[in-house]
C-alpha cells in the first residue's frame, strides 16, 4: 500500500507524503520542450504515450509520493460532444455549448473518446513504483459549468448568464453526475489509486446556493467513490469558512485546503479528516529561505495530523524546479 493511501485511510500518520498540484507543467523545461513540439493540448492529453511521459516527468526529478495523470477536467465535456478550445493564454473555453448533443451523449462513445486517457493511466501505473500512488481526477459539476456557460469574467462570476436557467442547470448537473461517475470508475479500472475532485471555482458560488451547486454534487461523487472503495480527495477552492460545512456534509477521505485558509484554523475546525496542501504557491517565487520556512510552519502545525504536503493551488510556471527538489528533501528529513 502506498504512503498516501495509508494516510487517506487513517492507517498510518507517522509520515507526511508529498505531491504537488500541476507538478507536470510549464515550470519544467522538459514539459515546455515537449509542449513546443505539440501545439495541440487536447491531442497531447489524448496521446497515451506522451501523456504517460509527461505524468512521469516530475517523478523522474523529485522523490514524490504520487503521480497525477496528465489530462484536464475539460476532457469530460469534450467526450460529451462539446467543442473545447485550449487557448495558449487565458485557459480553455467551450465553443457554443450545445445542450442537445450534451444530453444525448452515449456511454459507449464517451468511453471510446477517452480510451487514450485510460490507456495512459494503465501505462503509467505499469511504470510507476508500486509504493507510489497514481491520482486521477474529475472537475466538480459547478466548476465544469463555469466553462460550459463561459461564466467567468476577469475572475468574477458573470451572474446574468445564470438567470432563469435553474431547470437547465439541474439537467446538466444530473448528466454530469452520471458521466463523471463513468469517468471515475474507468480511471479506477485502468489503475488509478485515488480520485481528486477539483471544484476550483467553488468560491464564486453565493452562500444560499452552496448546497445545490457545491455540497450536493460533490457529496454524490464522494459517496460513489466510497461505495466503490476509491479513496477521494476534495478541493473546493475558495470556500473560506464554509470549508467546515463542506467537510461535515460531503465527508471525503481528505480535504485539500487553499492558500486563503489559515492552517491553524483548518487544524482546529476540520476534524477527523486527512488534510492536504495549503501553502501559497506565490511564496515559491520569493527567496528560498522564506519558502522553506513556510514549509516548516505547515509541517509543524500538522505534525500530529493526517497530512499530505501540497500547495494551496498549482505550481506557478515561474517556479524554479530546484526549489521543488529542496522542499521535497526537507519533507523527507522531517521524520
Ligand atoms: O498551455 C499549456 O501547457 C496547458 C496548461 C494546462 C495544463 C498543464 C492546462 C490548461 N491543463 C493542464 C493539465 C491539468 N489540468 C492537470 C494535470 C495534472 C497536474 O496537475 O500536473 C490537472 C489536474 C488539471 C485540472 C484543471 N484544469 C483544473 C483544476 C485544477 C486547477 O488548476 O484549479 C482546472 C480549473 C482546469 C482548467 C484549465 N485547463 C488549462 C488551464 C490553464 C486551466 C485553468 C484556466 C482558468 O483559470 O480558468
Amino acid at each position: 500500500m502506498s504512503k498516501i493511501n495509508n494516510c487517506l485511510t487513517g492507517l498510518d500518520n507517522s509520515c507526511i507524503p508529498v505531491w504537488f498540484m500541476r507538478q507536470a507543467g510549464r515550470y519544467l523545461p522538459e514539459f515546455r520542450d515537449l509542449r513546443q513540439r505539440n501545439q495541440d493540448f487536447l491531442k497531447l492529453c489524448l496521446n497515451s504515450d506522451l501523456a504517460t511521459e509527461i505524468t512521469l516527468q516530475p517523478l523522474n526529478r523529485f522523490n514524490l509520493d504520487a503521480a497525477i495523470i496528465f489530462s484536464d477536467i475539460l476532457i469530460v465535456p469534450y467526450a460529451m460532444n462539446q467543442q473545447i478550445e485550449f487557448r495558449r493564454y487565458g485557459g480553455p473555453i467551450v465553443k457554443e455549448f450545445n445542450i442537445n448533443s450534451f444530453l444525448k451523449v452515449n456511454k459507449k462513445e464517451f468511453y471510446k473518446k477517452l480510451e487514450q486517457v485510460y490507456l495512459a493511466i494503465k501505462k503509467t501505473r505499469k511504470k510507476l513504483d508500486k509504493h507510489k500512488s497514481l491520482i486521477a481526477f474529475v472537475g466538480a459539476p459547478w466548476t465544469l459549468l463555469i466553462y460550459l456557460f463561459n461564466l467567468k469574467k476577469d475572475g468574477q462570476l458573470n451572474e446574468k448568464l445564470l438567470e432563469g436557467k435553474e431547470d437547465e442547470i439541474q439537467k446538466i448537473f444530473l448528466k454530469l453526475d452520471e458521466f463523471l461517475k463513468h469517468h471515475i470508475i474507468a480511471q479506477k479500472d485502468a489503475g488509478a489509486d485515488i480520485i481528486q475532485i477539483f471544484d476550483s471555482w467553488a468560491g464564486l458560488i453565493e452562500k444560499k446556493k452552496l448546497e445545490n451547486y457545491c455540497y450536493n454534487p460533490n457529496k454524490s461523487l464522494v459517496e460513489f467513490c466510497k461505495k466503490k472503495g476509491i479513496p477521494v480527495i476534495c478541493f473546493p477552492k475558495g470556500l473560506k469558512e464554509n470549508y467546515k460545512s463542506f467537510v461535515d456534509i460531503v465527508k471525503p477521505n481528505c480535504i485539500s485546503i487553499d492558500h486563503e485558509i489559515d492552517p491553524e484554523w483548518a487544524k482546529k475546525n476540520l476534524k477527523n479528516i486527512c488534510i492536504q496542501g495549503g501553502m501559497d504557491p506565490h511564496l515559491l517565487l520569493k527567496d528560498e529561505k522564506e519558502a522553506l520556512g513556510e514549509v516548516d510552519r505547515y509541517l509543524n502545525i500538522f505534525k500530529n495530523n493526517s497530512y499530505i504536503f501540497n500547495l494551496g493551488h498549482g505550481i506557478l510556471p515561474q517556479t524554479n524546479p530546484d526549489l521543488i527538489k529542496r522542499i521535497v528533501s526537507k519533507i523527507r528529513e522531517n521524520k
